[in-house]
């Protein structure tokens, strides 16, 4: 039985009333015509068949949903349970949502399903409903014989795909834990399904084209810089000895959702005395003292790019001889990688630019440890192939770090930057990292409690 291919598709749409869609208002700092670029460039690497791509099915507890990153960057759509269909050779994007009950309706606000401007809004070719995505696919079945699907894993707003598949690894080390992630278990059953298609991994072209940032990423990377810095910095005029770790926290939370940032991009690590020798450590639960140094590693999660800053300063406001001297080394560590950091320079440039910085100062690069640098974007540790030479629109952490154990002192030092036309831009300058710099400001923020509150108004409504 054949039905008029034009009257399958459940478009309900154009017949409902107009109701405002939230998940287009959130997405402030993106046009329309970012979206379609993204699909168009990504049509051109792949070429040829259809491109799918499932969005994120479940909300996160206790947290704002926050889409699939890949999913995201080519259709901004945030409802759940979305599925995009990219046909590369014409470049029509067809968007597959559930159809929601009125009982849901009712409770979560109805989806951009019933917004009749959804498919303009958008730049798609057509909305569909779910329920029609696998009759959908038998029918175009000639065009869906090369499929390219995700076969990498799901990156997130913290970790990249690499650290995403360690994890999963951790967790199966316990074999009840074993079933599949759920991108894996996608592919799986569209290639049951499907087993004449050939299916390929649209992976390394995401990662690709993900790697180099649009002007409108760049504005937004700017204010997030400038934002997460701010948090920092207001984390830093509030420590005193006495303070609790999270306290430190609480004044960066409250610094970026005033500026508009749905929440941190990854867990905000503070740690004071021995826990700063602990890289990840996220408890941040201590009772902060006289003499310990604190660190704070930061960013927020604006208009779903992240960030990355850490500084690290003494809670009482002076560095001891010790401190300094460990620090300083740090910070002409972190200088010099900054100085690397040009169009066609590689990591090579950056351990030689490491090295001859120890050299000045009569040491070797031995002890220093943590990455000297990864990708930052809608992942604060952003996809993207390693090992390549620095390209504009590039956007890197820069992370040297010195952990000193048995002295209870760890020191990081990390700022985002942009690549340019000939140097870099360091996104999250705003914060200070000279220790003349650092002392002046807390003895400021010691003589003024209310600083931190004066300062909080400047972050207010930036978007
Ligand atoms: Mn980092």
């Amino acid at each position: 039985m054949r039905f008029p291919k034009r009257l399958m598709p459940v478009l309900a749409v154009a017949l409902l009333a107009a109701a405002p869609s939230a998940a287009l208002a959130q997405r402030a700092g993106y046009t329309k015509e970012e979206f379609v670029r993204r699909r168009a460039a990504l049509a051109d690497r792949t070429r040829e068949g259809m491109i799918v791509l499932f969005g994120d099915s479940m909300p996160q507890p206790g947290s704002h949903f926050r889409q699939d990153n890949d999913f995201f960057y080519l259709c901004g759509v945030e409802d759940l349970n979305a599925i995009l269909v990219l046909n590369a050779r014409t470049k029509e994007a067809h968007l597959f949502l559930p159809r929601m009950l009125t009982r849901e309706e009712m409770q979560d606000g109805s989806s951009i399903l019933r917004d009749p401007r959804t498919r303009e809004n958008l730049g798609l070719a057509n909305i569909y409903d779910q329920a029609y995505f696998d009759e959908f696919v038998a029918r175009n079945a000639a065009s869906f014989a090369v499929t390219w699907l995700r076969l990498g894993p799901a990156d997130t707003s913290e970790y990249d795909r690499a650290e995403m598949a360690s994890l999963a690894g951790r967790k199966d080390r316990l074999h009840y834990n074993a079933a599949p992630l759920i991108n894996d278990y996608r592919a799986l059953r569209f290639r049951e399904r499907h087993p004449a298609f050939d299916i390929r991994d649209v992976t390394p072209h995401l990662d690709a084209l993900r790697q180099i940032k649009s002007a409108e990423e760049i504005a937004i990377l700017r204010r997030d810089g400038w934002l997460s810095a701010e948090a920092v910095k207001l984390a830093m005029a509030a420590s005193r000895p006495g303070v609790f770790e999270y306290e430190l926290e609480a004044v960066a939370l409250q610094t970026i959702l005033m500026g508009g940032a749905r929440g941190p991009a990854a867990a905000p690590i503070v740690g004071s005395g021995p826990n700063s020798c602990l890289p990840r450590y996220d408890k941040n639960m201590r009772r902060m003292g006289d003499g310990d140094l604190v660190l704070m590693d930061f960013g927020a999660d604006l208009d779903h790019l992240g960030m990355a800053v850490t500084r690290t300063w003494p809670v009482n406001g002076k560095f001891t001889k010790d401190q300094r001297e460990i620090y300083e080394i740090v910070l002409a560590v972190e200088k010099a990688c900054l100085e690397a950091y040009r169009p066609g320079g590689t990591q090579e440039d950056v351990t030689r630019a490491v090295d001859r910085a120890m050299k000045k100062k009569n040491l070797n690069s031995r002890g220093l440890v943590g990455d000297m640098g990864h990708f930052v974007g809608l992942s604060v540790h952003d996809v993207g192939p390693k090992g390549q030479a620095f390209r504009e629109g590039m956007v890197f952490a820069v992370e040297p770090a010195l952990y000193i154990g048995e002295k209870n002192l760890g020191v990081r030092i990390e700022d985002t930057v942009l690549i340019t036309r000939n140097g870099c831009e360091v996104l999250t300058k705003s914060v200070p990292k000279e220790i003349d710099e650092i002392e002046k400001l807390m003895a400021a923020a010691f003589l003024r409690k209310a600083a931190s509150e004066t300062n909080l108004s400047k972050t207010r409504g930036i978007l």
